[in-house]
């Protein structure tokens, strides 16, 4: 079995992503931790496996991957026989469409603006800036709608099965469902609340935001 090593910060919603994923196929792994807070993500020696400084990275092997989506895809094959990812092709597509939605429209506003300024700004003594958490309002749900009338969210994204869109959005979920704009934002997303409802029970889910 090859050996597994998961750089990043356990609270990452990126590295959620890949835990999620490696829980779910029952993988062996060690995550060792690298802090985005204390700028760890920044030193020479990460910038060696991942010249961006982003977390997550994989070691497999001795070999470094980083990039989610190119994490995700190679576990799915190596460790899960594709099992996370629909085979027919439309449906497939779907599955690359929300995870783009996700990395180009709906990370930045959901977590970088809403969820830093509304969780971790005040956890940390400081002030949430109101006027940034409202600008990110109108992106957020637009994003958060666009993946409602793609998913079939009964009980998964997709339908019956899990896959590698679930999670994605899980992770974002567990964060906005703890902000008070989580109401707002979700107010036209009948299918998603009722997929956040079922999913947020899974054990997968109960252990990687433990
Ligand atoms: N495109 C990257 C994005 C990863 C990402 O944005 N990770 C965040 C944590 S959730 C990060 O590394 N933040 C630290 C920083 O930007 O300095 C991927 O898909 O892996």
């Amino acid at each position: 079995m090859a050996k597994l090593i998961l750089y990043g910060t356990p609270v990452s919603t990126y590295v959620r992503t890949v835990r999620l994923l490696l829980e779910s196929a029952g993988v062996d792994y060690t995550l060792k931790k690298i802090d985005i807070f204390n700028g760890e993500n920044q030193s020479a020696e990460y910038l060696s496996k991942n010249p961006f400084g982003k977390i997550p990275t994989l070691e497999v092997d001795g070999e470094l991957l980083y990039e989610t989506a190119a994490i995700t895809e190679y576990l799915n094959i190596v460790f899960a026989a594709h099992k996370f990812s629909p085979s027919e092709p439309m449906l497939q597509a779907r599955m690359r469409q929300i995870i783009a939605i996700i990395d180009s429209y709906l990370y930045a506003p959901a977590i970088r603006t809403i969820v830093i300024e509304r969780l971790i700004v005040p956890s940390q003594g400081g002030k949430t800036d109101s006027d940034l958490v409202k600008k990110a309002l109108t992106p957020a749900q637009r994003a958060v709608e666009a993946i409602e009338s793609l998913a079939v969210a009964s009980p998964y994204l997709l339908g019956s099965e899990v896959s590698i869109a679930d999670f994605y959005l899980i992770p974002i979920f567990i964060y906005l469902s703890q902000t008070l704009e989580f109401e707002a934002i979700t107010v036209q997303t009948p299918k998603l609340r009722s997929w956040w409802d079922e999913v947020n029970q899974l054990e997968s889910v109960k252990k990687v935001s433990a």
